[in-house]
């Protein structure tokens, strides 16, 4: 417990340490929220566009930390999803990264979720309650969250 304080504290006293402007930093990495509703291929492409990528949440520390962050954005995302790194569009029920194709290990669903309801292949955060995890159609246009490392220069590939 002691040393997540201090891990907390650091990260607070480090803000935006290592990260370009519009940033918030955690650990090693950097995030970006985006209030631009798009599809999911399309956030995806956004973040690509500002050498991030959609964020991949790998741990219950982590998704603690991107809960505060939404809810500081609670205004802009009263009516949206927030699209984040997830799919099983390749095969159901096999959530994986959008990039590195790795399988997803850590979860945070909402309650009755993943559900899949008329197909639904890309992941979310819920925009209301808890903040926890959507599997949702991957055309609706959703808000984003981008995440790069901060401790490698994640280039615009091309
Ligand atoms: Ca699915
Ligand atoms: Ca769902």
């Amino acid at each position: 417990m002691y040393t997540n304080v201090l891990v907390f504290l650091g990260s607070i006293v480090l803000a935006n340490a290592g990260c370009p402007d519009g940033f918030m930093s955690y650990t090693d990495n950097c995030y970006a929220f985006l209030p631009v509703k798009a599809s999911w291929a399309e956030a995806k492409t956004y973040c690509e566009a500002i050498g991030a990528g959609l964020a991949v949440i790998e741990s219950r520390q982590e998704s603690d930390f991107i809960h505060g962050l939404v809810q500081r954005e609670h205004n802009a995302i009263s009516t949206s999803q927030i699209w984040i790194g997830g799919t099983d569009l390749i095969e159901e029920g096999v959530w994986l990264a959008p990039d590195n194709r790795q399988k997803l290990t850590f979860f945070d669903w909402a309650p009755k979720e993943p559900d899949n309801l008329n197909g639904q292949h890309c992941l979310a955060i819920f925009n209301y309650g808890s903040l926890l995890w959507d599997d949702n159609r991957c055309e609706v246009h959703n808000y984003a969250l981008c995440k790069m490392g901060g401790d490698s220069s994640v280039g615009i590939i091309g």
